[in-house]
């Protein structure tokens, strides 16, 4: 194809000027979990006749938002297993992309502030060792001296009673996540088209057999939607039924700050979590916005009641400002786990409800997609997370380990 005019020379992928009339697959949504996608079709299946349409810049939606926490300490062991090979594939990712990811493991303590909490972080510890996850429940003691500037006591409204700690826990860059998989796949071959809205899909006979978009239709009998918030806009476009509910999650960071803080801090009765980035912001956030909304605004509200609880954890925080905050819209599930695979339409696979969680699971979410693509067949790791177990009466409770209070 020919490239654009404009940015004659690639960066870090290519800008293809026009898009085919045909491609093997076609992936809405230029995010994380879409560029992985189409990275592992690539690489670990052969199909480059690929396309991932993003309606903005890629990594503009959650993926660009999000606080970047990854760990695999879930409560079920359809979680555990899965985010644990998610935390096993980041540990190379730098080195398959050459591409510096700024992954850094910090350890992550999620804090009890009541006996009933430390019952939960006490199930998790025992389901995460049963399947070889390095997680212990320890005392408050263990917390102070990893994190000497947190008020135990928390200004007498929560005293920390003890906390779940999970050593593998991780922060990285999440621009880079997915620039890295964007420049993997573009130079693979697949075709990378920013600024290209999928309209309407077109289903023939219950069979994918094209794509309207804001640049022209495609033919194709593969769709791959990976479009977090924006999910339940492509489900009608095929008729599928979904229980995703949308809510707003924001976050914000501060000023700039010498490294002091090393690992990462969560308490869900508090609603708040935080870490410091490798460029010394505190990275910061909260739970979901208590609305319905489909909306990207951000609120004062949400500032004043993230920091009033982020100064019961450190006073010592008072002084510092606040530099940005943003919203993302997190597609919601009523089991807290992740929707994917085949669905009732052929040709249309589904990788969505991501919520507050959905980074940490980039990686394993493109490699078992592009099997389940590539080879029209459910993953085995995705088995637990399909469509159909909400009819089924088959759902995967992991509420107690969404980290942030919902
Ligand atoms: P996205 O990155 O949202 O990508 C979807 C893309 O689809 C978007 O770029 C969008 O523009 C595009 N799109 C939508 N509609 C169309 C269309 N019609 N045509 C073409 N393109 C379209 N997860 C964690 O694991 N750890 C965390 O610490 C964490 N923190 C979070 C903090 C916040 C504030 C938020 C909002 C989320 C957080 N998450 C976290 C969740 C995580 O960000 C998401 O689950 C994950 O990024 C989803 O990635 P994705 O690629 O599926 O979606
Ligand atoms: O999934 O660990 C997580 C997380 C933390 C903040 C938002 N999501």
């Amino acid at each position: 194809f020919a490239l654009s005019p404009k940015y004659p020379e690639p960066r870090m992928f290519r800008r293809p000027d026009r898009l085919k009339a045909f491609y093997d697959v076609v992936i809405i949504g230029g995010g994380g979990h879409g560029l992985a996608a189409a990275y592992y079709l690539a690489r670990d299946h052969g199909i480059t006749n690929v396309a991932v349409l993003e309606k903005g810049y890629l990594g503009g939606g959650n993926t660009g938002r999000n606080t970047t926490i990854i760990r695999s300490n879930y409560l079920t062991p359809e979680g555990v297993k899965f985010y644990d090979q998610s935390v096993r594939l980041w540990q190379d990712l730098s080195q398959d992309f050459d591409l510096n990811l700024f992954y850094a493991n910090r350890g992550h303590f999620t804090l009890a502030h009541s006996d009933s909490a430390l019952r939960t972080m006490r199930w998790r510890a025992e389901v995460n060792k049963h399947f070889g996850i390095d997680s212990e429940l320890v005392t408050p003691e263990v917390v102070q001296k990893a994190c000497p500037q947190i008020d135990l006591n928390c200004g007498g409204h929560a005293p920390i009673l003890g906390a779940l700690y999970h050593a593998p826990g991780s922060i990285a860059r999440h621009d880079a996540v997915a620039w890295g998989y964007a420049r993997g796949a573009d130079q693979r071959g697949v075709e990378i088209h920013q600024q290209t809205e999928v309209l309407g899909i077109t289903v023939e006979a219950g069979q994918v057999t094209g794509v309207q978009t804001t640049r022209g239709n495609i033919a194709t009998s593969r769709v791959l939607c990976a479009v977090a918030g924006s999910s339940p806009r492509i489900l009608q476009m095929v008729g599928v039924r979904s229980p995703l509910y949308i809510h707003p999650l924001q976050a914000m960071v501060s000023e700039p700050m010498k490294p002091w803080l090393d690992p990462i801090i969560v308490s869900g009765s508090l609603h708040v979590y935080v870490s410091q980035s490798a460029r010394g912001e505190l990275v910061m956030g909260s739970a979901l916005d208590p609305y319905e909304l489909h909306s990207t605004r951000s609120t004062l509200e949400f500032a004043e009641g993230l920091a009033a609880h982020l100064l019961d954890l450190f006073p010592c925080l008072a002084p510092v400002k606040v530099v940005r905050q943003w919203a993302g819209m997190a597609d919601m599930t009523p089991d807290f786990a992740p929707i994917m695979g085949k669905t009732a339409i052929a040709g249309f696979y589904l990788d969505a409800g991501w919520g507050t969680w959905g980074f940490k699971a980039t990686p394993v979410s493109g490699k078992t997609m592009a099997y389940t693509v590539a080879c029209d067949r459910n993953h085995s790791l995705i088995q637990d997370f399909l469509l159909e177990r909400f009819t089924n009466y088959a759902l995967v409770g992991e509420k107690g380990a969404a980290s942030v209070g919902h």
